[in-house]
């Protein structure tokens, strides 16, 4: 019925072979016995598809009828009828309605991430995201995922009142296994509640460096970094092989490489599980594919024993930027870099930078810790992966301010290193030139005025854009764009090769056959924008 009144009139009539007149009123039902026939066949076959839905969500009798006769009076309202059917089942504590509850609308770590749904569903099990996921699918209503919200990316882990946000917090649970090999972990669980957890284990897992990341935000990279740009803060990670996800990737691998298991829900609602043995190919997508298979609920994930570290933490006089590249370049390309447990973080701010190194056990930085220093954070000191946690998280703001990351490689090589530094430095201080002194720029990238979004980011474009010129001019260039770090005009998944697009994307159709995932999901590197 609602098709016939809808503004899909003319089209429908087009269809039946009718010709319109001028005046035709779009609100009048037609009236021949031919038209009455269709629509009743239409109405019957809507009838079923409803039935069927709400059958497959669980709901009959009285509840389903109040579903049906609501969403019934207001056909156009699908993002209401999606909530409202997802609360039916749910209830009223698992999906949250206006007015909304204003402290999760806005809990996020970049400022300009912030939107207000239609509603929040905040499921506690794999079955309650599988029927959210029927509901939208049916409902055809677009969505956002939010693990920690994390993601500088605007629209990646909001949407705005068009749409359902599907919060992802409640599903935090952790269990060791009885082996201890295993940890079992929600998406909705951040970091540094994971390793506080295995800590008191003397275990570890192979996850993300900054304690306030979601877990379910961390597994989206395949492949290797050398070094990720940041705009208010060079940062150049290097180990033996890896930009590092963690510390320890050069050994373990990524945090990708450590999953046993993933649960996942599949477009149709379908609660499967992707491993070894098990939809194989669906598990190599999950490991850096991004957002476009499924929604993961549950992480399996290999313990590491690597629990206490070495620890040496150097705070550095600005001038001192050009010996720091070179000392960098030469651990990278040389000797210390074969150290599969090592890693050197330098964190490079307009008014400071800092040097990390990190080992598993007392570390040979040749030549890193022949360098002078203002100030030790730690010395030497042997210390835990917990603690190392708290540090990088004391070090990254997670106050509401806006933040944003780019992602750019290259290879190694100390003058492409100073001559980017000088050409961001140049660039980041006349874009804070203006500003009153009070403003309180602090480690990352921070701002704090969205008006000031478009200069902000211009910075960083032009970095990566200036690292990627400079290294094609000097054959040191590599396409590879670490996805983490990746900004929403950039295209991570592309870096992977045409092979490897070509196969997720095959993937991604057989898993999500209606395409749920691209059509409907707000924001993401989603593979039909490769
Ligand atoms: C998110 O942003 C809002 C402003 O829109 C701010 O008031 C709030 O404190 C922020 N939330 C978090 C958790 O930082
Ligand atoms: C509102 O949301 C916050 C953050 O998700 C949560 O901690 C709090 O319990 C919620 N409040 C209510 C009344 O549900």
């Amino acid at each position: 019925m609602q098709l016939i009144r809808s503004v899909h009139v003319p089209l429908w009539l087009s269809l039946a072979g009718l010709s319109l007149s001028s005046n035709t009123d779009r609100n009048s039902l037609p009236t021949t016995s031919y038209q009455r026939h269709h629509m009743q066949q239409q109405q019957h076959s809507m009838d079923a598809q409803f039935d069927a839905f709400v059958g497959s969500i669980g709901l009959s009798g009285p509840d389903a009828q109040a579903l049906k006769s609501s969403y019934g009076n207001k056909p156009a309202d699908k993002v209401g009828a999606a909530c409202l059917a997802t609360q039916c089942v749910l209830g009223k504590d698992a999906v949250d309605t206006a007015p909304l509850n204003q402290t999760a609308v806005e809990a996020n770590w970049s400022k300009a991430n912030v939107a207000k749904p239609h509603c929040i569903v905040t499921p506690t099990s794999a079955h309650a995201v599988s029927v959210t996921i029927k509901a939208l699918s049916f409902f055809q209503v677009k969505f956002a995922v939010r693990s920690g919200g994390h993601s500088p990316n605007p629209g990646f882990s909001s949407v705005d009142d068009g749409g359902v946000l599907l919060d992802l917090s409640k599903l935090d649970r952790m269990t060791l296994s009885e082996d201890k090999t295993i940890l079992s972990v929600g998406p909705g669980q951040r970091w540094g509640k994971v390793y506080s957890f295995l800590d008191t284990y003397g275990l570890s897992v192979i996850g993300g460096r900054i304690p306030n990341v979601g877990v379910g935000g961390s597994f989206w990279v395949v492949s290797i970094a050398t070094s990720t740009s940041r705009h208010d803060w060079l940062q150049l990670t290097g180990n033996a092989v890896t930009g590092g996800l963690h510390h320890f990737s050069a050994k373990y691998g990524l945090a990708a490489d450590n999953v046993h298991n993933f649960e996942v829900v599949l477009s149709d609602g379908t609660i499967t599980n992707a491993n070894a043995k098990e939809n194989t190919d669906l598990f190599w997508a999950l490991k850096g594919g991004g957002p476009n298979f499924g929604v993961v609920t549950r992480f399996d994930l290999y313990t590491v024993p690597t629990r206490n570290i070495w620890l040496r933490l150097t705070v550095h006089a600005l001038d001192q930027a050009n010996d720091i590249f070179d000392a960098f370049a030469e651990w990278q390309t040389q000797g210390g870099a074969t150290d599969s447990r090592a890693t050197v973080i330098t964190g490079i701010a307009l008014n400071s930078i800092a040097i990390g190194l990190v080992a598993a056990a007392p570390g040979t930085f040749a030549p890193l810790d022949g360098l002078p220093f203002l100030q030790a954070l730690a010395d030497g000191v042997p210390t835990t992966l917990l603690a190392l946690m708290d540090q990088m998280g004391a070090a990254t703001t997670n106050a509401a301010t806006r933040h944003d990351y780019r992602a750019a490689s290259s290879r190694v090589d100390a003058r492409l290193y100073k001559d980017i530094y000088a050409f961001w430095r140049a660039r980041a201080l006349a874009a804070r030139e203006p500003r009153a002194p009070t403003r309180r720029w602090t480690t990352l990238v921070d701002w704090t005025d969205a008006a000031n979004d478009g200069e902000v980011r211009a910075v960083s474009i032009d970095t990566t854009r200036q690292w990627a010129k400079l290294g094609q001019e000097r054959g040191l260039h590599l396409p590879f764009l670490y996805q983490d770090d990746s900004s929403r005009d950039q295209n991570p998944l592309a870096s992977y090769g045409e092979e490897n697009v070509a196969k997720l994307k095959q993937i991604a159709l057989k898993y999500d056959k209606t395409q749920f995932f691209q059509k409907l999901q707000n924001g993401g590197f989603l593979l039909s924008k490769v």
